[in-house]
């Protein structure tokens, strides 16, 4: 059963208690976008490996090879337009707190108007100078790799395995899954960590966990509802769910 299709009684009580709702979202919510997934069937570990790409060493070893990807990539986000989930998961402000936790780089939360995001894996839109402080918002890549007034190489402003999360956004990430009373965990594998994390810390601290997937996850069989559809067909329906029960009270 979906959860908040037959509005159960004790999803009716989740629903109506709930003040404050954090979304750990991955690739999958993108998917509709027409972004590749890492790991899914359209996954882009299909052509390229990104444990072997997405790595500071990979970057260093053959910067032009990861700007390649990166630009390609990039290319596509941009013309990426939101889909109905993103806009679904934006509309969940009308009634309660809601903080995304992404480790999407694709910054299609905040064009939906999502107004609190945590990018956990940065932005692939930002560069960011290898050297000095140097940081470009809507960088225009002239050239590959593309350089800094200061002669060094710009970066991806992403965060590649093996290198730590932004201090400060993984403290408020780690601070909003303890806080909030649903957390709803869209199109991730939940395969990668620190991120992996977030829906066990939620847990311990008493939220309500629905997972909306396709694909059975890593966590699955600890989820206290597991809905087997996708971003953009299931949370539309979610959200309206949610406003008519909000409207009542
Ligand atoms: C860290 C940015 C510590 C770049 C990304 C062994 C060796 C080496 C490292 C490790 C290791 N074991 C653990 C590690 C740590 C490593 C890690 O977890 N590795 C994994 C692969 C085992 N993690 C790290 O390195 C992290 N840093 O741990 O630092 C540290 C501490 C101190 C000092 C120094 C270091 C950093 C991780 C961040 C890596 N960067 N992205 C880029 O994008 O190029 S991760 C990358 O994977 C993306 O962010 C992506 O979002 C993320 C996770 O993948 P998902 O989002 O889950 O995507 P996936 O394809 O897997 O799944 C998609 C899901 O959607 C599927 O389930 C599918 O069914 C579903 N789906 C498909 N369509 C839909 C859908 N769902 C809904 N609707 C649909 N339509
Ligand atoms: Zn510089």
């Amino acid at each position: 059963m979906k959860f908040g299709e037959q509005l159960k009684s004790e999803e009716l009580e989740v629903m109506r208690r709930a003040q404050n709702i954090v979304f750990v979202t991955g690739a999958g919510m993108s998917q509709e976008s027409g972004i590749p997934t890492f790991r899914g069937n359209d996954g882009l570990w299909r052509n390229y490996d990104p444990m072997k790409l997405a790595t500071i060493d990979a970057f260093w070893n053959d910067p032009k090879l990861v700007w390649e990807w990166y630009n390609e990539r990039r290319q596509g986000m941009l013309v990426a337009k939101p889909n109905a989930g993103h806009y679904a998961v934006a509309k969940f402000e009308e009634y309660v707190d809601v903080t995304v936790l992404t480790q999407n780089i694709d910054g299609l939360h905040q064009r939906a108007k999502s107004s609190h995001v945590l990018e956990l894996h940065g932005n692939i839109i930002r560069t960011r100078c290898t050297e000095c402080d140097f940081a470009d918002k809507q960088a225009k890549i002239s050239s590959i790799p593309p350089m800094c007034k200061c002669g060094a190489i710009l970066r991806p402003d992403v965060v590649w395995f093996g290198e730590e999360l932004p201090q400060d956004v993984w403290q408020d990430a780690m601070i909003s899954a303890c806080k909030c009373d649903i957390m709803i965990v869209v199109g991730t594998s939940l395969a990668v960590s620190p991120a992996n994390m977030l829906p066990i810390y939620a847990q311990q601290n008493g939220a309500t966990i629905i997972e909306v997937n396709p694909e059975e996850t890593a966590m699955s069989e600890d989820i206290d509802y597991t809905i087997r559809d996708t971003a953009a067909s299931y949370l539309p329906g979610l959200v309206d769910t949610f406003g008519k029960l909000r409207s009542r009270f």
